[in-house]
Formats: structure tokens, C-alpha cells, sequence
């Protein structure tokens, strides 16, 4: 790679603090981090054009067309090496190429992974640093013979000899993020920010991740991990799968406002997942930092995550206050009078622009959270007792349902859609189906993925979590949320860990188990709102059915009969 891409230096990182605030002093000193008053804090400002996952130019080069799928953007492998190896001929030119050793899931767990990352980002350097374990101790877990997966990964801009460097180097046009699901190999080039870059993440934890999963047996997923305990000291644990900026980071971490119990955080955004010995399913968290989208994170909203994010974090994309702290929309009620927009702008609040960007984020160390899970970093994982799917539906979805069968949940999954967010540079608030929330991480054929959870299903002495679906989105006809959300999200989880427990009472519908009451002791929220939080919209459901289909042609031969089989039972119970 180093003949290849021709850097001035190349370093192996040692994942140490002393290398971590050497780099960061370095960007200091070329104008990327800006050191904010929170302790061991930066902001940092992207190029206005590099500011969110791009998912045209992200690329899954199986051998065969048909094994990426009818979701993916496929290219020939060879014709795409080529391309890639055209792209990094000499793109480190005048910047240093770091090497990134780092572990997916803690070193000494059997669901963890290694893979090593090459990057001439310093900013990459440090945000892996937060997100993975990183440094000389995966080298040595390694060995001389050790297996990792490869990821190659450029900003693509060679530097002049001489040449002042921009704060946010970058190469738009050229943008790719490629997989090749049979080598295991990622190539990324062009981009700097989060998933294209932070190549642990969305390029291996999921999309190569879900292609390990499914020829190993078992999960990969775009979900988080929670534990809930009732005020009588039970736990279990919960995961649950958002698309992208739907809440996940709010709900790993929530405050619940029903007295006596309790929400702990394992993971914000990925969890893999295996069978254990004893038949039931554990998951890791295979991150140590989040990357969590900052617009919307106030006090109110998530106040373990502002907690979490007091120190020792890095901010993208926030705006700058006079002195010398961050904002975005939603921190605070009444915005600051006077900011440095994300942009390097002076705002005032009659600018008429979003001070920060709708996908400003901040990297911290998950660690830092007040809730943290005294398990977040267990080798064997936590046991799942429920899985839930969940989306941004402002109709038809109910607050919550729970599924009748494995099978059904499978259904579930693949069911979800959901009003797109600023996570993805696509339009923003279009319904789209995003099976899963996996739509743009599963790194092959959709179908086959289904295929693979329902097989998993059925796997001898398996005991199955319970599977639901929730809707925090709900809309009145004048557009207004139904659902307060947030912190009283633990009004559905209660009724979850009754369920788990066997102890909740529910009613049966065609969709699935409703429950037949909810605790909404002390809420604020009138009974006609609450029955059109679980109103039976048939015609709308008729609608979702027909919609369904329609989607699901696209998996032609590939849709497993178990989905097929769902859908007309539903078909039919709706009459
Ligand atoms: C993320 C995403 O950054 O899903 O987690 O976009
Ligand atoms: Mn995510």
C-alpha cells in the first residue's frame, strides 16, 4: 500500500494517550481542531460538500451481481480495482499513511474482530481511537499470524511540496466506498467523515460484518443494546434497531420518568450477536465510542448523553458559541445570541440558516456515560430477551406491537420503513423501506438477509427473544407528535419486560399483540390520544399491505417464503 499511495511518513499507531494529543495538537496547529473550553475538546469543520454518509457513491463489488442485491450499488470487482488502484496512486503524496490496528467487540471475546485500517487522516486516527480499541495491544493479539480484515481508506489529496494543507482535506467528486464482500477488503476514498471514513464502523462492523454473520451463523446488526431493570432489581436486556438519527443514541441511554426503573447502556448503534451454549442469544457492543448525531441532544431530550459528552469529545460540524463552547438547534430553548456557524459564518439567530448542520455530531467515549452498563465491555455479551424495529411513521404504525412468532418479527424487520434524516445525503423526510434499518449497511443480497434471520430462527434449543415494533412518530391530523417520547419511552419498555416476564396483559389484533393497557400513571395525555396512538387504521394498513408487495417484488425468487407467508396472513386477518 505504502508503494501504492507513495506517503511522506508512514506511523503505526500505538493507540496511546501520547499519540492521541500529539495529533490532536498537530490539527490544532493546522486549523482542523479548533480546542473548545470543555476539557479535551474540539470541534472540527468539514468541508461544506463532505457532510454525511453517501450512499451513491457507497459500493458492494461481490463477484456476481446478484449476490449485492437489488438494494446495493454493485460494481464489477475487477473493473472496480482497477478504478481504486487508478484513485490511490500516489493520494498520500506530502501526508502521513497511519496504521490503525484495531478490535471490533472486546480482544478477548469469541464474537469480537480485528481489522486494521491504513488512513492519511489524523481526524480518523483520533476518532477511531474513541470508537475501537485500538493500538499496540491488538498487534500483539495479532501476531505473525493472526487474521484481520483490511481497510484501506484515503481523503484522497495528495499535498504539494510546500503546499499549505486545507483544515478538511477531501476529494467529492471522486468519493468511493467500496466492499468486496468475498476478499473482506474495503478501499474508501474521497471522503473524511464518519461512516466513510471511521471504516470500523458502517464499512465493517455491519456490511462486511453481515456477510461473516451470515456464512458463520450468526448476527450483525444496526442496533442498541440496553439493559432495563424494574424497581424490584430485575434485568434484561434489549435490542433494538433505527434507522439512522431515529433515536437510538436516546433510547440506549434513556432517563425513564417511571420511578424505580432503570435504562443501562451497552451500545448506541451496533450490535453483534451470537447463540450461546445455554440456546440463548448474546450480543456485544463491537464500538467503545459513539458517534451520535448532536442536533436535538439538549438536556431534556438526553441528558446522559450531554453528560457523556462534557469532555474529551470531538464535534463536526456544531456550531461555535463566543466562548468558546458548541451548539446546535435544539440544545437550548433560545438559541445563543451571537455564533460561528458550521460553516465558519457569523450567525445571529435572524440568519435564517441552521447554525449547525443537521448531521453535526460528536465522537466520545461511551465510557464517559453516566448509564453505562457495568457489562458494556463483557467478552461473552449480554443476554437479548427483546428485539424491537422501529421507524419514523407518522401514520398507521402503533406506539408498540409485539409479534406472535419469530417468523412474524422476521416480518417485522423487513418490514420497517421510515421518513429519511440528515444521517444520509439523500433527500430528508421521504418514506422509504429500509428493512431492518439495514438498508444501506447490509453488505449483500437483502433476501438472503431475511433468509438468514429466519433460518437463525430455527436453530435447535434456540431461545428466541421476543420480537416488537414501535413508533415514537405518531402524528395527529394537524401534524402534532402524539407521543412525547423519550424519557416516557419506558411506559412501552415496562410493558416489554412484562411480556419478557410473562406477567403483561395484551390484545390481539391483526398486526400483532397490542398491549391492553399501558402505565401512563402521572403522564399528561388524554385517552382519546392514546387510542389513536394504537388505532386500528385498516384502510391504511390495506394501503401498507399493497405498498409491501410492491417493495418486495424487487427480491424476485430471493424473498424467503417465510416473508411471503407473513404478508398474506396479515393480508388476510385485515379482511
Ligand atoms: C450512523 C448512521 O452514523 O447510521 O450511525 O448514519
Ligand atoms: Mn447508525
Amino acid at each position: 500500500m505504502a508503494s501504492l499511495c507513495e506517503p511522506k511518513n508512514i506511523v503505526i499507531c500505538d493507540g496511546s494517550q501520547q499519540e492521541y494529543d500529539a495529533l490532536c495538537q498537530k490539527m490544532i496547529a493546522s486549523g482542523t481542531f479548533i480546542p473548545l473550553k470543555r476539557p479535551g475538546s474540539f470541534l472540527c469543520r468539514s468541508d461544506p460538500a463532505d457532510v454525511a454518509r453517501c450512499e451513491d457513491c457507497t459500493f458492494i463489488c461481490s463477484e456476481k451481481e446478484e449476490d449485492a442485491g437489488p438494494t446495493n450499488h454493485w460494481q464489477d470487482p475487477k473493473e472496480m480495482e482497477r478504478r481504486l488502484r487508478g484513485l490511490f496512486k500516489g493520494c498520500m503524496r506530502g501526508r502521513t499513511l497511519y496504521v490503525i490496528p484495531f478490535s471490533m467487540g472486546p480482544l478477548t471475546s469469541d464474537i469480537s474482530h480485528i481489522g486494521v485500517e491504513i488512513t492519511d487522516s489524523p481526524y480518523v486516527v483520533c476518532n477511531m481511537r474513541m470508537m475501537t480499541r485500538m493500538g499496540s495491544k491488538v498487534l500483539e493479539q495479532l501476531g505473525e499470524e493472526g487474521k484481520f480484515i483490511p481497510c484501506i481508506h484515503s481523503v484522497g489529496a495528495p499535498l504539494k511540496e510546500g503546499k499549505k494543507d486545507v483544515p478538511w482535506p477531501c476529494n467529492v467528486k471522486n468519493r468511493a466506498i467500496v466492499h468486496f464482500p468475498e476478499k473482506r477488503t474495503i478501499w474508501s476514498f474521497g471522503s473524511g467523515y464518519g461512516g466513510n471514513a471511521l471504516l470500523g464502523k458502517k464499512c465493517f462492523a455491519l456490511r462486511i460484518a453481515s456477510v461473516m454473520a451470515r456464512d458463520q451463523g450468526w448476527f450483525a446488526e444496526h442496533m442498541l443494546i440496553l439493559g432495563l431493570t424494574n424497581p424490584k432489581g430485575k434485568k434484561i436486556y434489549i435490542a433494538a434497531a433505527f434507522p439512522s438519527a431515529c433515536g437510538k443514541t436516546n433510547l440506549a441511554m434513556l432517563q425513564p420518568s417511571l420511578p424505580g426503573w432503570k435504562v443501562e447502556t451497552v451500545g448506541d448503534d451496533i450490535a453483534w450477536m451470537r447463540f450461546g451454549k445455554d440456546g440463548r442469544l448474546y450480543a456485544i457492543n463491537p464500538e467503545t465510542g459513539m458517534f451520535g448525531v448532536a442536533p436535538g441532544t439538549s438536556k431534556e431530550s438526553n441528558p446522559h448523553a450531554m453528560e457523556s459528552i462534557s469532555q474529551n469529545t470531538i464535534f463536526t460540524n456544531t456550531a461555535l458559541t463566543d466562548d468558546g463552547d458548541v451548539w446546535w438547534e435544539g440544545m437550548t430553548k433560545e438559541p445563543p445570541k451571537h455564533l460561528v456557524s458550521w460553516l465558519g459564518e457569523e450567525w445571529t439567530p435572524a440568519s435564517g440558516k441552521k447554525a449547525a448542520h443537521p448531521n453535526a455530531r460528536f465522537t466520545a467515549p461511551i465510557s464517559q456515560c453516566p448509564v453505562v452498563d457495568p457489562a458494556y465491555d463483557d467478552p461473552k455479551g449480554v443476554p437479548i430477551s427483546a428485539i424491537l424495529f422501529g421507524g419514523r411513521r407518522s401514520s398507521v404504525m402503533p406506539l408498540v406491537c409485539e409479534a406472535f412468532s419469530w417468523r412474524h418479527g422476521t416480518f417485522f424487520g423487513a418490514s420497517v420503513s421510515s421518513e429519511t434524516t440528515a444521517a444520509s445525503e439523500s433527500e430528508v423526510g421521504k418514506l422509504r423501506h429500509d428493512p431492518f434499518a439495514m438498508l444501506p449497511f447490509c453488505g449483500y443480497h437483502m433476501g438472503d438477509y431475511f433468509l438468514h434471520w429466519l433460518k437463525m430462527g430455527e436453530r435447535e434449543g434456540a431461545q428466541l427473544p421476543k420480537i416488537y415494533a414501535v413508533n415514537w412518530f405518531r402524528k395527529d391530523r394537524s401534524g402534532k407528535f402524539l407521543w412525547p417520547g423519550f424519557g416516557e419511552n419506558s411506559r412501552v419498555l415496562k410493558w416489554i419486560f412484562e411480556r419478557v416476564e410473562g406477567s403483561g396483559n395484551a390484545v390481539e389484533t391483526p398486526l400483532g399483540y397490542l398491549p391492553k393497557s399501558l402505565d401512563i400513571n402521572g403522564l399528561n395525555i388524554s385517552p382519546q390520544t392514546i387510542e389513536e396512538l394504537f388505532y386500528e387504521d385498516r384502510e391504511g394498513l390495506r394501503r401498507e399491505v399493497e405498498w409491501l408487495k410492491e417493495y418486495f417484488k424487487l427480491f424476485g425468487k430471493r424473498l424467503p417464503e417465510g416473508i411471503r407467508s407473513e404478508l398474506s396472513a396479515l393480508e388476510k386477518r385485515l379482511g
